[in-house]
């Protein structure tokens, strides 16, 4: 039996790539439907049929499947910005950030466009949360080493708003870098962005894939996180929550004896994070008193 991974679903197809090429497969009858559907990002089992066919048999444990794309066995999420035109949307930085955290993801935030500006402050405000940080231009190709380091051997999911530059990402890991089959014919009749389906792309180079995810642009704010919770989802307030005066009940507003706001006032954590959280709170609680009413 033969494992590899579902890097794309076509017309009824999963393309899956083994370690030494990619298989146009159907699934087994009893994958077809429901709980047991396979989708791409999966690792599978596989019954070659020829060098070019075969039959998933199985999928094996996932360990997570991303909705809206959707797409499995993700380990990290990158962020991208831009730091200037469009000037950088901290605050959905944020929400992906937060989201990442409670999907437990790993993240990397990459701010593109350095070229046309330098702005160190703004990298800067993630420091404190330890969050990994690359500014680059992909358009002229400076500085990328350090994003490709942060993407090998992992599978990212790319998000951002519109105009930062994540196709412009994706076309400079293909087609030079990266295994990508079957594209040809609907590239030439309809163009990329006509495929629906998340894709993932393989840049042997780096061991990387990368999800290509035409129109994403956000993760969605679990709706499962509560707003005493939304502290924990930012790694530089973490640890100081326990040491507030109200400990786990403080917000982290106007109460006294914040620990969370001396470190803002110390500028240990950064003011532009800490309004995004307050945003947060706000927005949660709001949802909350809806559904308590
Ligand atoms: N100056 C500069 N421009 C860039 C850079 N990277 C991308 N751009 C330009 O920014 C514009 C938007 O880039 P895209 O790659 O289409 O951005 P996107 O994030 O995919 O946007 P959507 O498809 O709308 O989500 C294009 O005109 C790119 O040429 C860069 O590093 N520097
Ligand atoms: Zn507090």
């Amino acid at each position: 039996m033969l494992v590899g991974r579902i890097i794309k679903l076509l017309a009824g197809f999963y393309f899956v790539k083994t370690e030494d090429s990619v298989l146009r497969c159907r699934a087994r009858g009893k994958l077809r439907a429901g709980a047991e559907q396979p989708w791409v990002g999966d690792f599978v089992e596989v019954v070659q049929l020829s060098d070019e066919e075969g039959v998933v048999d199985k999928i094996l444990p996932r360990t997570n499947l991303l909705e809206r794309p959707t797409v499995a066995n993700i380990t990290q999420v990158v962020v991208m910005a831009s730091l200037v035109s469009p000037s950088p949307n901290l605050s959905l930085v944020d929400r992906v950030l937060v989201s990442a955290e409670q999907l437990n993801l790993r993240a990397v935030i990459c701010f593109n466009k350095n070229d046309l500006s330098e702005r160190p402050d703004i990298p800067a405000i993630y420091e404190p949360a330890g969050y990994r940080v690359v500014a680059v231009s992909v358009k002229f190709g400076e500085d990328l080493e350090p994003l490709f380091a942060e993407l090998a051997n992992q599978t990212s999911v790319l998000a951002g708003q519109s105009g930062v530059g994540k196709s412009s990402l994706i076309d400079r890991l293909m087609p030079e870098l990266a295994v990508r089959l079957g594209e040809v014919s609907s590239k030439t009749q309809h163009g990329r962005h006509t495929t629906r389906h998340v894709e993932l792309i393989y840049v042997p180079e780096y061991n990387a894939f990368v999800a290509d995810t035409p129109g994403f642009s956000r993760l969605e704010l679990p709706s499962s996180v509560s707003s005493q919770d939304i502290s924990a989802l930012f790694p530089e307030m973490r640890a100081a929550r326990a040491r507030c005066r109200f400990a786990y009940d403080c917000k982290h507003h106007n109460e006294p004896g914040c620990a969370v706001k001396t470190l803002v006032h110390d500028g240990q954590i950064a003011i532009e994070r800490y309004n995004s959280y307050l945003t947060m709170f706000e927005e949660v609680k709001q949802a909350e008193r809806g559904q308590y009413k």
